[in-house]
């Protein structure tokens, strides 16, 4: 699935960039064959073609709407309307994927030699529109582990340009750290104090690129006014050594994608 010049990428000016604005392109690393293959598999899991009990499923809002989304229903019937779908890595194909030598590579120099999943996420916005999502961290409290992955490598399986509602940062807003302790979605005084809104990139891409996005930049994507599906997977590694802080029930045990 890895395109053949993934082995020739320096890494090194790459990954400073990554460090200084909290993203960077690594470019198209996915091949056709291996996009025919997730956009395939995505599809059969959405309609229940293929099944894993244990994966995470969350629908769009009919409205579009971040905020009219239904929490807790899970798997609601086959629908290629769901905005999120986790535990990926429980399908061999996406693992394949994710666990491919350019992202241990990237994996390894920049956290740690052994490297274990926080999360693999399929974020979808249907050719119907699907859902915009606001300015947020991937971290904080909310997370439940003792130190803050700090890698999401994200991969496009659709083009996505603008108005397929693309990844959008706020460059270097990752040096702030957390806006809040609990992480996740920023609050309205924050964005205003930073004009994020007038400061925001825009982040087009090309089915098969590749993104290292830093979990602290504050990230966010719009609607899909294409009529086509907008699919992408993002990928969080992090130390093996991270534990999981959850106390109400069994803690979690990350899976190691990397071995030391
Ligand atoms: O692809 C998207 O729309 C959202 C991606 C995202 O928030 C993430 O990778 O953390």
């Amino acid at each position: 699935m890895l395109a053949a010049a993934a082995a020739q990428l320096d890494l090194e000016p790459l990954l400073a960039t990554f460090q200084r604005e909290g993203w960077v392109r690594l470019g198209r690393m996915l091949t056709d064959e291996g996009l025919d293959a997730l956009r395939t598999r995505a599809d059969e899991i959405m309609t229940a073609q293929v099944r894993y009990p244990e994966m995470f499923f969350q629908r769009d809002a009919e409205s579009g709407r971040y905020d009219d989304l239904e929490f807790g229903k899970g798997w609601q019937g086959p629908s290629l309307a769901y905005r999120k779908i986790e535990k990926l890595e429980l399908d061999p194909r996406f693992f394949q994927w994710l666990s491919n030598p350019l992202f241990g590579r990237v994996a390894r120099t920049m956290i740690a030699d052994e490297v274990a999943l926080y999360r693999a996420v399929l974020f979808t916005k249907s050719a119907a529109g699907g859902t915009a999502l606001p300015w947020h961290q991937d971290g904080g409290i909310f997370w439940g582990v003792d130190r803050d992955p700090t890698l999401q490598i994200w991969t496009a399986l659709d083009d996505c340009p603008v108005e397929a509602g693309c990844l959008e940062v706020l460059p270097r807003s990752h040096l702030g750290g957390l806006a809040t302790p609990q992480g996740g979605v920023i609050p309205d005084g924050e964005l205003a104090r930073a004009q994020a809104v007038e400061r925001a990139l825009a982040l087009p891409a090309v089915a098969g690129e590749v993104l290292l996005i830093h979990n602290h930049v504050w990230h966010r994507s719009g609607v899909n006014h294409t009529g086509r599906p907008r699919r992408a997977l993002s990928v969080c590694l992090m130390s093996a050594q991270t534990r999981c802080l959850r106390r109400k029930r069994a803690p979690r045990q990350f899976r190691t994608v990397f071995p030391g």
